[in-house]
């Protein structure tokens, strides 16, 4: 009998016409929280993504084994509950990396050098004599970038960091990261050492209980005053409202954003005036390329997780047994 799949995002037609070759699919909108807990009672597997699952959406969804997530982030799950229940829960790790390591590359020079703030004093007419002092930014090459949790994104951002701009590369990770030492000289470093010694300080972590709040005030304090801290994790990795002082203080110079405490950035967040801030709208992953594999891999891994043949991009092994 086909499966029943609850498709909550929408799909590249191909890749919906995939799953509608392997089940029965159905579509709805997350925003439609009613109907969209009423779908998934009668499902055995849901894709989507950017939507909160939480334990009461799913209870008495009986049938339900899988559910796919077209990111590499789950922090919109709880993991524990869905293994507890036996829901395999899968993602998409791999090809997004390089990708997202771009946008983090991007934020790092548009904030150094003032891309953004200057394309727009460009376009409101203000260039009128050649640019001084009042123009100019900071040099990336050479400096040193300190990246929070040398991961797959993180390994990507430091290879850019030492092998295109010649920068010297510190992290901080569970475990030392050999391959990022030998080929880009990455130094380990304790997180106080990285922050006081870093021109660039890059959050490359998960959003967990651990990494929540793990940069706010005392941190920024012991960043350089000219430093600039990249976040293209998740937005509660640093506290925010922390954050706005800082940049308001000069306790640090600027940053370069692609993720808040909330999202979308509510229109009255102070960081959206701040000239020392690049804000982006979360497109960590977001090319026309890099979104559609993502949307394959994670139809792949939920017809897979269904059949009982995937080996990889689980999330909750454990699951698997139950
Ligand atoms: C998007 C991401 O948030 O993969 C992640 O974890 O942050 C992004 O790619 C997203 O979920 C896209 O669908």
């Amino acid at each position: 009998m086909k499966k029943t799949i609850v498709v909550y995002k929408a799909l590249p037609s191909e890749i919906e016409a995939y799953l509608r070759k392997n089940a029965d699919v159905v579509n709805v909108d997350p925003n439609d929280h009613a109907a969209f807990v009423a779908a998934l009672k009668t499902a055995d597997g849901a894709i989507g993504a950017s939507v909160k699952i939480t334990p009461d959406m799913i209870e008495g969804a009986t049938k339900l084994k899988a559910l796919s997530t077209i990111s590499v982030g789950y922090d919109q799950f709880d993991v524990d509950d869905l293994t507890r229940r036996g829901i395999v829960l899968t993602h998409t790790p791999d090809v997004l990396t390089e990708s997202t390591a771009d946008t983090v590359f991007a934020l790092i020079l548009a904030s150094a050098r003032r891309v953004v703030e200057l394309a727009e004093w460009v376009k409101e007419g203000h260039w009128k004599s050649s640019i001084g002092e009042a123009c100019f930014g900071v040099d990336v090459q050479g400096k040193t970038l300190g990246i929070v949790g040398l991961g797959r994104i993180g390994g990507a951002v430091a290879r850019r960091a030492a092998l295109g701009f010649r920068m010297n590369v510190l992290y901080t990770n569970r475990s030392a990261n050999e391959q990022a030492e030998k080929e880009f000289g990455a130094k380990r470093v304790g997180l106080d050492e990285l922050l006081a010694q870093s021109d660039f300080v890059c959050l490359q972590v998960p959003l967990t209980q651990q990494t929540r709040g793990l940069i706010g005030a005392n941190e920024l304090k012991k960043m350089k005053p000219s430093a600039i801290l990249i976040n293209a994790s998740r937005g509660p990795t640093v506290d925010e409202s922390a954050l706005i002082e800082a940049l308001k203080n000069g306790t640090i110079r600027g940053a370069g954003l692609d993720v808040f405490e909330q999202e979308p950035l509510p229109a009255d967040s102070p960081l959206i005036a701040m000239k020392n801030v690049v804000a982006l709208p979360h497109i960590g992953s977001a090319t026309h390329e890099t979104r559609h594999a993502m949307a394959r891999n994670a139809a792949e891994n939920l017809i897979g997780a269904l059949e009982g043949t995937l080996t990889q991009n689980i999330v909750n092994r454990d699951a698997l047994g139950r």
